[in-house]
């Protein structure tokens, strides 16, 4: 049998998503650049369906027609040299899949182009790292839709499947819609960490907890509605010592430096961008930023004072009301998030229908989540919900866990813990609820230094005040 797909990029994910794709049942044709990584996918793996080639134009004339080629390379620069090799040997209807971390308009332009040459084009997530590529990942593909239908039987197999048995991948929208939602996707990531990240510094260094105590209770955690593969990685990270020798925690040794490769970044430009609020995420991407400033922050340490005042709780409620906060928080970043896809739907036209993103969120994905089936609940009932805050489930965890995060961010400030992703989560609450903001008084402003002109709120029209007049 001709191999039924083929994957380029034998790097830790092209070799994985390929050995997932064979034990479903495929014969897998495999090709990279550097010929010796494919002949040792082949040695380590002998047993396997697997048809290794070694030039890209063996690689193409090995598979079943119409083909699928998925790329697993490095985003940017490889994909379109990779798409450069294989445009000449490839044919009309042939469909081609992108499942790196591709910035979602550089999707857009490639499915353009290559839909000129008669080629079909699939921007796809793929979301789980290594081990999620091997054992099945959460998959966010767009493009040709009659593209996807080619390809669907192979995704739906090789995607993790849901509690309820459903496969973690749905066909999310024409061109770069799943490179989008992916994109999302890892903002919303970077926000869970952060949260979680904050919540542990308020643990240690506001309660003053030990690290061995704070791995407890985000295991108690994790067994509500917390209950996430993030907070379970968290709560595995708290129990580790050192692995050089010391007794240590780990946590304790690892530079306090976070990295990232920018995919939080492009989630908050394009917010910016489409002029959606997104202040959870940004702030998980400058509270990576500041981060780095390891040497400034050390030596700003030594001069900046601290707070001089003494915060007061007790510390089993303050403990449940850091979790409520949380919670609380977590629920304003999704919020976020699903407004600012719900504003590039119609923006892009992509159609997006987020019960279903929700769904496929479920499992494989680095940001799975009991809660996230309440998302998927929530569209169900609305498919049409204005903001995920408006969903009955949702006001009634804002309205029981509201108080706790006002008296966490207040003991946090007094305390001088950083939170900044907390206090952007009731920050968002606060303005989202209030039918009244201080824009009336900014409008004021730009009419008074730029005759900006404003609206009135008793009757229609554009308006200018006389400023410069004496009354
Ligand atoms: P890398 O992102 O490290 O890319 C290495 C692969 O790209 C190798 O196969 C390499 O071939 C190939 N490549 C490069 Br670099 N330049 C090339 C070129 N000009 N022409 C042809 N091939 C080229 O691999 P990865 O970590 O497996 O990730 C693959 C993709 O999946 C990336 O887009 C990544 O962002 C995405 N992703 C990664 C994760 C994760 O957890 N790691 C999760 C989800 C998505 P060579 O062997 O000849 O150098």
């Amino acid at each position: 049998d001709k191999p039924q797909i083929g994957v380029v990029g034998m790097a830790v994910m092209g070799k994985n998503l390929a050995l997932n794709i064979e034990s479903r049942g495929y014969t897998v044709a495999i090709y990279n650049r550097t010929g010796s990584k494919t002949e040792k996918v082949v040695s380590d793996h002998p047993e396997k369906h697997l048809v290794p080639s070694y030039t890209i134009e063996d690689f193409v004339n090995s598979l079943e027609k119409p083909r699928r080629i998925m790329m697993m390379v490095k985003a940017g620069k490889a994909t379109d040299a990779v798409i450069a090799e294989l445009l000449p040997h490839l044919d009309k209807g042939d469909v081609l899949i992108d499942g790196g971390n591709t910035f979602f308009e550089d999707t857009m332009r490639r499915n353009a182009e290559l839909d000129n040459s008669g080629i079909n084009f699939i921007g796809t997530g793929v979301s789980g790292g290594e081990l999620g590529a091997l054992e099945g990942p959460s998959m966010m593909p767009g493009g040709q839709k009659e593209a996807y239908d080619l390809v669907a039987p192979i995704f739906e197999k090789m995607a993790a499947k849901a509690e309820d048995g459903t496969p973690c991948v749905t066909y999310i929208g024409p061109n770069g819609a799943g490179h989008y939602v992916k994109m999302i996707h890892n903002g919303i990531e970077y926000g869970d960490e952060e949260l979680i990240d904050e919540s542990y510094n308020l643990l240690r260094n506001m309660v003053g907890l030990s690290v061995d105590e704070i791995a407890d209770i985000f295991s108690d955690w994790n067994k509500g509605e917390l209950d996430s593969y993030l907070i379970d990685i968290t709560a595995d990270i708290l129990t580790r010592k050192d692995d050089l020798g010391s007794d240590k925690p780990i946590v304790d040794l690892i530079m306090d430096k976070g990295g990232n490769k920018g995919t939080g970044k492009w989630s908050s430009q394009n917010a910016l961008a489409l002029g959606v609020p997104q202040s959870l995420i940004t702030e998980s991407v400058y509270a990576r930023y500041i981060s780095v400033l390891k040497d400034e922050r050390v030596a700003a340490s030594k001069v900046l004072p601290k707070p001089e005042g003494k915060v007061e709780f007790d510390k089993d409620a303050v403990i449940e009301k850091i979790r409520q906060a949380l919670y609380f928080s977590k629920i304003m970043s999704y919020a976020q998030g699903f407004e600012q896809m719900k504003v590039a739907s119609k923006h892009y036209d992509w159609n997006l229908q987020f019960g279903e993103i929700a769904k496929i969120w479920r499992a494989g994905c680095i940001i799975r989540a009991q809660f996230l089936q309440n998302i998927t609940d929530a569209f169900d009932k609305d498919p049409e919900l204005d903001n995920l805050l408006l969903d009955d489930y949702f006001k009634d965890i804002a309205k029981k866990y509201q108080e706790s995060i006002r008296d966490i961010v207040g003991l946090g400030v007094k305390a001088g813990v950083p939170m900044p992703e907390f206090t952007a989560a009731i920050s968002y609450y606060d303005s989202y609820r209030s039918a009244v903001l201080p824009a009336n008084l900014l409008q004021a402003q730009r009419d008074y230094f730029g005759a900006h002109t404003y609206e009135r709120v008793d009757r229609e029209g554009t308006f200018h005040y006389s400023w410069y007049k004496e009354q």
